[in-house]
């Protein structure tokens, strides 16, 4: 990341007048082994979208295991890592996000969790990073398919599977993302916020964030003020998507959130966004209407994935899909 190496941070956005970071103690957190994890989970999707997991199943040693092979890959020179890009939308990217002009103080490896990827370029061991990679994404979407179903269950619909179904699909359109913020010792010295990865929400139904010990991440209340998550790198961090928001009518509230660069230390974050079949329909379950009209238009997922391609980060995505 050739900015990164000579660091100077004038072509990135910056926030102006945030609070200096307070961590949250609001955050919900919900342990998947007690009963009232669905009960938990329902309340955190309705209040604020997001809610952190413990004793979430997966080993510990597929977490550090992936981690380590990332910032291997991360620590190479520019010229190998870039071997496995430019992200067409996947691959290895480097300060900017998608097709619109976002830039972020980042560098990842976009991955689509049903495409072969070509790995003999994603570092000096490809065939190890991809059975590491392979067993902790069975391992995260094992997980997924559980707190779906909790969420089912706690809002008391059946089939339980309802939306566990669209991520265990053969066909499910999901997505994983390693993200590198590297330290930028500029901002230690001169106390600014500078965006790793700027505010946004996530298109699909569910996304499953685990990051090492460095903070950046923050999500945004209803209110619109932003909180800042204590990180915790032996939990997962669960942001309901667009497409949920969408399937549950709006009763579940699709968390925009955004990273900052960290002035001491570097982040690394892996997140595995689970999607539906490209050709699901996403609309509110009949069960949640309960009489009351659907708050959006019919599309499918390949349509909402078409038009999230055209947009800039920030952009309120589900606008254009609302019934007005
Ligand atoms: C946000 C969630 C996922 O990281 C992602 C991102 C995607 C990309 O990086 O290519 C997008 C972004 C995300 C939404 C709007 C568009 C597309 C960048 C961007 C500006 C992989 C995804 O599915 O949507």
């Amino acid at each position: 990341m050739v900015l990164l190496s000579k660091p100077t941070t004038e072509h990135y956005s910056y926030i102006k007048n945030c609070m200096p970071t307070t961590f949250s103690s609001t955050i919900p957190i919900v342990d998947l082994s007690k009963p009232d994890a669905k009960t938990l989970i329902v309340k955190a999707c309705e209040e604020f979208g997001f809610f952190k997991v413990i004793n979430h199943g997966v080993p510990m040693e597929a977490i550090s295991q992936l981690e380590t092979e990332a910032l291997k890959f991360f620590s190479m020179p520019l010229i190998e890592k870039e071997k496995a890009g430019p992200p067409k939308p996947f691959g290895y990217g480097s300060k900017s996000i998608g097709r619109n002009g976002d830039v972020g103080w980042v560098e990842y490896l976009l991955l689509n969790t049903n495409q072969e990827h070509n790995f003999s370029v994603f570092g000096k061991n490809p065939e190890k990073f991809r059975c590491i990679v392979n067993s902790y994404m069975s391992s995260v979407r094992k997980m997924a398919c559980e707190i779906l179903e909790l969420m089912a269950e706690g809002l008391k619909i059946q089939p339980k599977n309802v939306f566990s179904k669209l991520v265990m699909d053969k066909q499910s359109d999901s997505v994983f993302r390693v993200n590198h913020y590297p330290a930028c010792p500029e901002l230690a010295v001169n106390g600014q916020n500078l965006i790793g990865f700027g505010e946004h929400t996530d298109p699909q139904i569910i996304s499953l964030l685990r990051s090492n010990n460095t903070s950046g991440l923050q999500i945004s209340l209803r209110d619109g003020s932003w909180i800042s998550v204590p990180p915790d790198h032996s939990s997962f961090f669960i942001n309901v998507g667009d497409s949920l928001q969408v399937m549950t009518n709006g009763r579940f509230r699709s968390v925009r959130h955004r990273v900052l660069a960290n002035g001491f230390k570097s982040r690394l974050s892996m997140i595995y966004f689970g999607g539906p079949p490209l050709s699901e329909k996403i609309a509110p379950l009949p069960s949640l209407m309960k009489g009351k009209e659907s708050l959006y238009k019919e599309f499918t997922w390949f349509e909402y994935k078409n038009s999230t391609y055209g947009s800039r980060l920030a952009d309120n995505r589900l606008g254009h899909f609302e019934r007005i």
